[in-house]
């Protein structure tokens, strides 16, 4: 189903137009966007657009590959074989989302390993959540309630982005995205219905510690987003950093009522003039220090991806030999 890989632009497509022309193609582009039209790889683009799309790609898949980590860890630890079933869905889930998301990015001119080397020096950013630690089996149902449940939030208006191959992946991700929240829900519910005192109490200590951070996911205030006006002109983004994180915090304050857990946040009101909930200032100078790489688990993240790589490259030596014998054997025959 996901081809887009196949599909790749030619690498000069951009350099080779004509000025004269190159302005036309630029009209022509700006109108298929105003008009809501999807643009394909092999379509022309401005080389901006192009560049806007690898990063967020790159990191949306950097983000998918590094967060099989936090729950990853608790894989060999889920408390019944149900949960252990799905737990390891879901971490296989998140890696095939990574896997759609390179090939989404490849579509855009660039390989895979220049994408994989930018992660693993410590170039490419991913998100910041997957540097906070998974302390208790309450952590794991805590990320699939609300880390997944604000990357659906983040990630269902991409699936109307104007690049097709990116839009394209977005939909079977969602679909997966949503299954992992309610798997987190219900191990919550769980552990709060049927558990004990201190089961409970692990639940709320797990949604003290991520729910700030969760509201980091969207990104910086719209007034301080370098890349939000363009990416809404281009169609890329289609909803504000601000307006998702407030769609988040107003879908969930009533999942959390159901759940019986309380949010952290002081400040958290009802307001009923704008008709959202009002809710406490962001420490965002604590943001900026998970995303400048000196969040609580950031060099352990980045250490396990680059050792799995390297432990990883006889399986990649050994693919390509195989499939080298193959093409020898075809030619052959
Ligand atoms: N962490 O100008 P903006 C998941 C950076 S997947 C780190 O607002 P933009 C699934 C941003 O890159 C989660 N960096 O940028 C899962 C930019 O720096 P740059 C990932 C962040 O692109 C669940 C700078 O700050 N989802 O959770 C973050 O317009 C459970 C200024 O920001 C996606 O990637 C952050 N949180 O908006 C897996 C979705 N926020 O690049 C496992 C696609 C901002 O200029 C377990 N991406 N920055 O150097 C997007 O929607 C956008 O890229 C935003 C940022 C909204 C993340």
């Amino acid at each position: 189903m996901y081809t887009q890989a196949m599909d790749t632009a030619p690498k000069d497509a951009t350099p080779a137009v004509r000025s004269a022309d190159e302005a036309a193609l630029q009209t022509r582009f700006d109108a298929r966007i105003d008009a809501g039209e999807f643009i394909e790889a092999k379509d022309w683009m401005p080389a901006h657009y192009r560049k806007t799309l690898i990063r967020q790609i790159s990191q949306h898949a950097h983000s998918e590959i590094v967060g099989m980590l936090p729950e990853g860890n608790w894989i060999t630890r889920a408390p019944t074989l149900k949960r252990k079933a799905i737990l390891l869905a879901k971490v296989q889930d998140e890696g095939g989302h990574g896997l759609y998301l390179y090939a989404a990015a490849e579509t855009l001119g660039v390989s895979r390993d220049e994408l994989l080397e930018a992660l693993h020096s410590g170039q490419a950013k991913y998100s910041s959540i997957f540097n906070y630690p998974t302390l208790t089996w309450a952590d794991v149902g805590t990320i699939g309630w609300l880390v997944d449940g604000a990357a659906i939030m983040n990630q269902v208006p991409i699936c109307r982005c104007s690049y097709a191959p990116y839009a394209r992946a977005m939909i079977r991700i969602c679909r997966e995205e949503s299954f992992h929240q309610r798997q987190g829900f219900d191990a919550l519910l769980t552990m709060m219905q049927q558990g004990t005192d201190a089961q409970r109490a692990m639940v709320q200590d797990a949604v003290n510690r991520w729910w700030w951070p969760c509201l980091m996911m969207f990104g910086p205030p719209d007034d301080q987003s370098p890349n939000s006006a363009q990416g809404m002109r281009w169609g890329i983004k289609r909803i504000s950093n601000d307006e998702l994180r407030q769609k988040f915090v107003d879908a969930t304050v009533e999942q959390a009522r159901v759940l019986g857990v309380s949010l952290p946040d002081p400040a958290l009101q009802w307001n009923a003039a704008r008709g959202h909930w009002d809710f406490g200032a962001i420490d965002w100078s604590e943001f900026w220090q998970v995303v400048g790489g000196e969040g609580p688990c950031n060099r352990e993240r980045l250490s396990a991806r680059v050792n799995a790589w390297q432990a990883g490259a006889w399986v990649r030596e050994a693919a390509m030999a195989h499939a080298q014998k193959h093409t020898i054997q075809q030619e052959a025959a």
